[in-house]
């Protein structure tokens, strides 16, 4: 059967309350596969269908559970809260004719139906910084949220994941099997001179300095929602790797993809940059929001937060490049190297930018 096929199956075991008009793939995510449903409505309803990919995700049962906690949580918080202070709209679920909030298909593959969230757009980039600023406000509300949540009741749903380390020891094992990757020699030479940094959050952690808190896991741009008519910031999606983590995981993240304005596939990554006026923007957001609950040891662990989750996610292309493109979806060869390159530029800059970043750190305490 074609993938078009499995999709209109899939969303066909799904109660939408209305006849499926048309299944059509949808977005640019590099994991799951995504799909708009429009429903037979006047007007025409919309919803967004996901196959889960099991190869990433181990127990996708669990990402369900933690969805559901998630949004029965968020309901409770929205009931309490009076405008103005307007929450994030998160995207609900449909049940299927079962009652379940999936369907496995007959290959055992988990499908799930969104609720879509209209009157909303996604950025390619930040255009000004009152945009940067509502992220850091949603990001960190978003934070202050979850941390509402009883966290033993969280699955780790990708265990292993932002554990700097472990990607480097999958790195050093896949680069020892494949040695004369010549065009990625610079790459490697780029991953090798920074080896040292690999563990500061890890330390962080097994310290005790930072705590395990319940992260979004992926709060890149794409992720946000912004009103359609605004730059207010409605919607943050994507909630697969809500998990316990750092929140340094998430702050990074976000930095990461939000001051790149040229993004994650730059036709030439020499010119990545790091755009200092949307960080800072993005970070007051971020402590005024959450500012709560955020310790000294939090602050002192930022930079280094900044700076290491795009060598993390350029260190998991390349190894990805290395090992034959089996994680994350490619249209080319080469692609994931080229990726691993933008990723590296950009860290690049943000040391180049260290003393800036620190300050602005220091002036948010
Ligand atoms: C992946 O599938 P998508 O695009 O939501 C990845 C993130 C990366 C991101 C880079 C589970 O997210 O960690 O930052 O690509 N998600 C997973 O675009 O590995
Ligand atoms: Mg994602």
């Amino acid at each position: 059967m074609s993938a078009a096929a499995q999709a209109r199956e899939a969303a066909s075991e799904f109660n939408f309350g209305a006849p499926l008009r048309e299944v059509r793939a949808h977005g640019c995510g590099l994991i799951n596969d995504t799909y708009l449903v429009t429903l037979d409505t006047t007007p025409p309803r919309r919803a967004i269908l996901q196959r889960i990919n099991s190869k990433v995700f181990p127990q996708p049962q669990h990402i369900m559970q933690n969805l559901r906690m998630l949004l029965d949580h968020a309901q409770r918080t929205t009931n309490k809260t009076s405008p103005p202070d307007t929450p994030l709209r998160l995207p609900n679920l449909y049940r299927a004719h079962d009652r379940r909030d999936f369907v496995l298909d007959a290959d055992g593959n988990y499908w799930r139906a969104l609720h879509y969230i209209e009157d909303t757009r996604a950025l390619d980039y930040l255009a000004n910084p009152a945009q940067a600023h509502n992220i850091g406000s949603a990001l960190g509300g978003f934070h202050a949220l979850l941390n509402e949540l009883p966290m033993h009741h969280l699955h780790t749903t990708l265990p292993g994941f932002h554990i700097t380390p472990n990607y480097l020891a999958r790195f050093d094992q896949v680069s020892a099997r494949s040695p004369s990757a010549a065009d990625a020699a610079a790459a490697c030479d780029f991953v090798a001179a920074r080896r040292a940094l690999t563990t500061r959050l890890e330390h962080g952690k097994s310290s005790g300095a930072l705590p395990l808190r319940a992260t979004h896991g992926d709060p890149k741009l794409d992720n946000f929602l912004f009103d359609a008519q605004s730059d207010r910031v409605v919607s943050l999606i994507d909630l697969d790797t809500v998990q316990p983590g750092l929140i340094h995981y998430d702050l990074g993240d976000c930095l990461r993809s939000c001051c790149n304005r040229t993004g994650e596939s730059a036709r030439d990554p020499e010119t990545t940059q790091f755009d200092l006026e949307l960080c800072s923007a993005i970070l007051r957001g971020y402590v005024e929001a959450a500012g709560g609950f955020l310790t000294a040891p939090d602050f002192d662990f930022m930079y280094d937060a900044i700076r290491l989750i795009p060598f993390e996610l350029g260190l998991r292309f390349l190894t990805d490049h290395l090992e034959g493109d089996v994680y994350f979806k490619t249209q080319s060869p080469g692609q994931n190297l080229h990726r691993a390159r933008v990723q590296f530029q950009l860290t690049t800059r943000i040391e180049q930018n260290e003393t800036a970043i620190r300050g602005m750190i220091a002036g948010l305490r």
